[in-house]
């Protein structure tokens, strides 16, 4: 009798084991093949609801590193930040093959390693940085290690920032004692368009730089881009500058996080019909403006169909390796900052569910998630022997990031509370 009742007891534990299994099974494949390579991301309609606003409480500024509009800084001010950057260029921690400054764009490049295909392991199934809600906090994170850094060897230095409507930044920008020149030497001919120059960096102390060509390539033929900096600045069909006013100033009509995310990252837009379409806008514009591609049809918003990807800031992974980067990526964080202080302050803006592993409000996005996720491999040649000199021991999920002044730092534009 006691017999027959554990065997009856084991059958049971067998059939609840069995029923756990597949329930797990069933579940894990199924949400692991909504994320897999065929995901893509739409942001909702315009339509969507939107949470009441909400307002920052009025705080002090006072112990707040600023970042500054870049037409405003003084020539010390410019000198401070190159020697800065140049100096984590220069700096390559022992036993390390990267310089300080080469690890912040390998871990850029390995964002890129999460589709299924790339050999990426763990948790995260897509790009935690990139085309999808954590774009934002993402580089907000990435931005503030990197400033953190500069902080390190000069504690006066920020980043600034690039503000896209100011018809003097971009000439600032590429001054010979600041970034460094537009780039020459290589004469690209545009069918239709005309001639137009572009190539190597030739002055400021980035012309300098030896590039480490495994990060530095072109991610849609994975060719090395070569080991210098590279320029194609102002080619059709990315050749207006500045960016309207009314553009930018567009997105502030939006209260909806993801709708606002994805047209300031601006690989995709919304048409006259409010449907969102492919696009190359505000920061993905920027990028190309500085970097040049050539595309296949010359239509202004044609360069998701780019045929080569000419510059390093073209180059979606490695586009850190030119400093004009942060300055582009300090203004999309900027206008971001500035959007939740004019009412979108609670973390009710950020989507806290439904999204991939990596883009919800509290999960931790890779690098800062203790081992949860593994990149696989991208570019020309084998770099996941390099992962381990860029694992974090700290976790950062969007929720950790929406203040931007808990992270230490506002903006000139941004200042609450301060009696200046
Ligand atoms: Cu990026």
């Amino acid at each position: 009798m006691k017999k027959l009742l554990i065997l009856k007891n084991l059958s049971l534990i067998s059939f609840i084991v069995v029923v756990v299994i597949t329930t797990w099974l069933v579940i894990t494949i199924s949400t692991s093949k909504n994320y897999s390579d065929s995901y893509t991301y739409t942001p909702p309609s315009v339509n969507s609801p939107v949470p009441a606003l909400i307002y920052p409480e009025s705080i002090s500024s006072a112990n707040l590193s600023v970042r500054k509009n870049v037409v405003d800084l003084t020539s010390k001010e410019k000198a401070a930040f190159v020697k800065a950057v140049n100096t984590l260029q220069n700096t390559i921690p022992e036993g390390s093959k990267l310089s300080i400054y080469e690890r912040f764009v390998l871990e850029h490049v390995l964002t890129m390693g999460f589709d299924l295909s790339s050999g990426a392991k763990g948790l995260a199934k897509v790009n935690p940085a990139h085309t999808m809600p954590a774009f934002l906090p993402w580089h907000r994170q990435f931005l503030r290690e990197f400033e953190q850094a500069l902080q390190a060897i000069d504690p006066s230095v920020t980043v600034p920032y690039w503000d896209w409507t100011d018809p003097k930044a971009l000439e600032i920008i590429l001054q010979d004692n600041f970034l460094g020149s537009p780039g020459q030497g290589v004469t690209i001919e545009i069918p239709g368009a005309g001639k137009f120059q572009g190539g190597l960096v030739s002055s400021s102390p980035f012309a300098e730089w030896t590039l480490n060509e495994k990060i530095h390539f072109d991610p849609i033929t994975e060719k090395s881009l070569g080991p210098k900096l590279k320029r194609f600045t102002k080619l059709p069909p990315c050749d207006k500058y500045p960016i309207s006013k009314a553009k930018v100033e567009k997105l502030f009509e939006f209260d909806n996080y993801e709708i606002f995310n994805a047209l300031l990252e601006g690989a995709s837009k919304l048409d006259e019909k409010n449907n969102w379409v492919e696009g190359w806008e505000l920061h993905a514009y920027i990028h190309t403006l500085i970097g040049g591609s050539l595309v296949d049809k010359l239509e202004p918003g044609r360069v998701p169909e780019q045929t080569q990807i000419l510059g390093t800031m073209d180059s979606i992974p490695s586009s850190p390796y030119d400093p004009i980067f942060w300055l582009n990526h300090a203004n999309t964080d900027r206008l971001w900052a500035e959007w939740q202080d004019r009412g979108h302050t609670s973390s009710r803006f950020y989507p806290s569910k439904g999204m991939p592993f990596g883009h919800n409000l509290h999960d931790p996005m890779w690098p800062w998630d203790k081992g949860l996720s593994t990149p696989g491999n991208i570019g020309p040649e084998d770099i996941t022997s390099l992962v381990s000199s860029i694992q974090s021991n700290v976790v950062v999920t969007p929720m950790d990031v929406l203040d931007f002044r808990k992270l230490g730092y506002t903006y000139d534009t941004t200042r609450l509370g301060s009696k200046t």
